[in-house]
């Protein structure tokens, strides 16, 4: 039996995370087996590569280095984790996917739609989400909740894009209800404002929807 793909998006700080772990244990519950993985990351090479796109040290890093560096990790965890999961029958919750590329190196960096399209599907070679649940968040709130978590976690720095200007998250905002728009079938849009147990029952609703149940 085929398993089921469910990609997390939006803005930093829009409560994917908090979300993918709500879910999770809700489809435990429901016996359903459950594979949590995220982007960039997700396999040991793919981790690496995360580690140099996000160090705040890698200021140099141009656009189409950054682009290119989020598709190579991304071919590595399709062929590693997504790929045979869905292949196993689970369901895969992945935290961020090719439209975080769209949205960020895209509509945030300003590289040609046309060109990451093609370099998604080169990286994905097929394996497209069944649904992708868009976490729409006004930037300062998702920035202030941030540098909040930073704070609590006693001074630790943000990351390379967390470090990026108000203008760039409102640029990757607005990509990301773009591409809301223009694929309703599988993207749904989210309300993350709201507190997380309003959301979480949404997010159920429409995992379930695709789950026939
Ligand atoms: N990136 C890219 O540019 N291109 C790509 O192709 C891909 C990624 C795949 C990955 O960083 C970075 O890579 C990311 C995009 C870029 N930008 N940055 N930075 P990451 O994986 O480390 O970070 P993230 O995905 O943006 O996660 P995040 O910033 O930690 O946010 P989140 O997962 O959406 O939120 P959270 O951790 O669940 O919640 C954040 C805080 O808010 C936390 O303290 C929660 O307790 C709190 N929270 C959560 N929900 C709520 C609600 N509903 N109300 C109030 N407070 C809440």
């Amino acid at each position: 039996m085929k398993g089921i793909f469910i990609t997390f998006e939006g803005p930093d700080g829009a409560g994917k995370t908090t979300q993918i772990k709500m879910l999770g244990l809700s489809l435990e519950q429901l016996n359903k087996s459950v594979v949590y993985t995220r982007e960039p990351g997700g396999t040991s090479i793919s981790e690496e590569i995360r580690g140099l796109l996000l160090d705040p040290r890698n200021k140099e890093m141009v656009a189409r280095t950054e682009a290119l560096l989020y598709a190579a990790a991304r071919a590595q965890h399709v062929e590693e984790v997504i790929r045979p999961a869905i292949e196993k029958g689970q369901i895969v919750l992945c935290d961020r996917y090719t439209d975080s590329t769209i949205a960020y190196q895209g509509f945030g960096r300003g590289i040609d739609i046309g060109f990451l399209n093609e370099l998604n599907a080169m990286a994905v070679a097929g394996v497209v989400p069944d649904l992708t649940l868009i976490f729409d968040l006004d930037p300062d709130i998702g920035i202030g909740r941030i540098n909040e978590k930073r704070i609590v976690a006693a001074g630790e720095e943000k990351d390379r894009i967390e470090q990026e200007n108000m203008e760039f998250h409102r640029k990757v905002r607005q990509g990301f209800r773009d591409l809301a728009l223009s694929e309703p079938q599988r993207c749904k849009i989210i309300n993350a404002g709201r507190d997380p147990e309003t959301i979480h029952s949404e997010v159920v609703r429409l995992v379930k929807e695709v789950l026939g149940l």
